[in-house]
């Protein structure tokens, strides 16, 4: 990972962020084991590097939708993991007053509008904030996450023509963990060529390092500059890796020997351990970097207490906000 010249603080807010998804991540998957947790999880072990750069590159008055995997986009941008770990645990203290689960979350407060399992759903709704952004002319700019398989969905290539077309302030981030579900890339489309659709739709599209936390960050400010200038939508699909199952906690290694041997040259491109080895190398010390860790442990644990603690939705209201 090559040196930067982005401030010490960006990076240690970086790593801070990083390890507060890893660590609310694994407490899940914990909980998730003990039968406390009983939403379908999908963990985002793995491709921290990627809500965390582009996130941080945001302003808080941005807006983010995400998919089925996005605990760590609403703790990147900024949400209360008291709120997050309500929800996943069902309860009315929950950001969707337990309503929604793991994959309906929102913090509107700080600009993540929602979430929506339906693969590709929220590409075209984070093109519609952004047509919104442009009719106020508020200079917001909105950021679509998702998987490589919501490329294969006709909302994908409908949303990224039309974004074109009207010239809209949105980025379309395209996490590429070569799977869907347990499906691999080359199984599901002729080459691994997602960013080749932004040439198709007069989109600039780069293909980044979804691992190197610094890179993503870089790609994001330059299409959120582009946006702001009213020049129009980016793509930029990060490579990754999710290191536990499609959902739920296990080490998904039912799929085949390759998914193994794939995993092991993943987990050395651990994205909290490349930053801290540039943080090493910008002089920050490595007891500093484990109080961070112990931070965090703290505040993920202090959000299963209080999601513990919380009284369920009363059973009463079980039909409000359904029309
Ligand atoms: C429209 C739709 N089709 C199928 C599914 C079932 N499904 C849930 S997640 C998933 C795979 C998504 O893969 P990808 O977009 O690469 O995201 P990842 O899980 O790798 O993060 C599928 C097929 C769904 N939720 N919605
Ligand atoms: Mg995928």
């Amino acid at each position: 990972m090559p040196d930067s010249a982005l401030p010490i603080f960006l990076l240690k807010r970086m790593y801070r962020t990083m390890v507060l998804i890893r660590r609310f991540e694994e407490q899940v998957a914990d909980r998730v084991t003990a039968g406390e947790i009983k939403t379908p999880c999908h963990l985002y072990i793995g491709q921290e590097a990627i809500a965390t750069g582009a996130c941080l590159a945001l302003e808080r008055e941005d807006y983010v939708w995400g998919g089925h995997r996005s605990h760590g986009h609403y703790l990147a941008k900024g949400g209360d993991p008291n709120t997050l770990m309500a929800e996943i645990y069902g309860k009315a203290a929950g950001c969707a007053g337990g309503r929604g689960g793991s994959m309906h979350i929102c913090a509107p407060e700080v600009g993540l509008l929602g979430t929506v399992p339906l693969v590709a759903a929220t590409i075209p709704l984070a093109a519609g904030a952004a047509l919104a952004s442009k009719m106020r002319r508020d200079r917001r700019v909105s950021v679509a996450f998702f998987g490589d398989g919501a490329t294969e969905e006709g909302h994908f290539h409908e949303t990224i023509n039309l974004a074109a077309l009207y010239r809209l302030p949105v980025l379309f981030v395209c996490e590429n963990n070569l799977y869907a579900s347990h499906m691999h890339i080359l199984e599901r489309r002729i080459a691994d060529n997602i960013a080749e659709a932004g040439a198709a739709h007069g989109v600039p599209a780069t293909v980044v390092d979804g691992n190197d936390v610094l890179v993503v960050y870089e790609a994001t400010r330059a299409a959120t500059e582009r946006a702001r200038q009213g020049l129009g939508p980016s793509l930029i699909e990060c490579s990754t890796y999710r290191w536990r199952g499609h959902v739920g906690p296990s080490w998904d290694m039912d799929v085949g020997l390759k998914r193994k041997d794939e995993l092991q040259e993943w987990l050395a491109r651990d994205p909290i351990a490349r930053l801290a080895e540039v943080l090493i190398g910008r002089g920050v010390g490595r007891e500093e970097l484990e109080n961070v860790d112990r931070e965090c442990l703290a505040v993920v644990e202090a959000a299963v207490k209080f999601a513990q603690d919380s009284p369920y939705p009363d059973p009463g209201e079980v039909l409000a906000h359904v029309l």
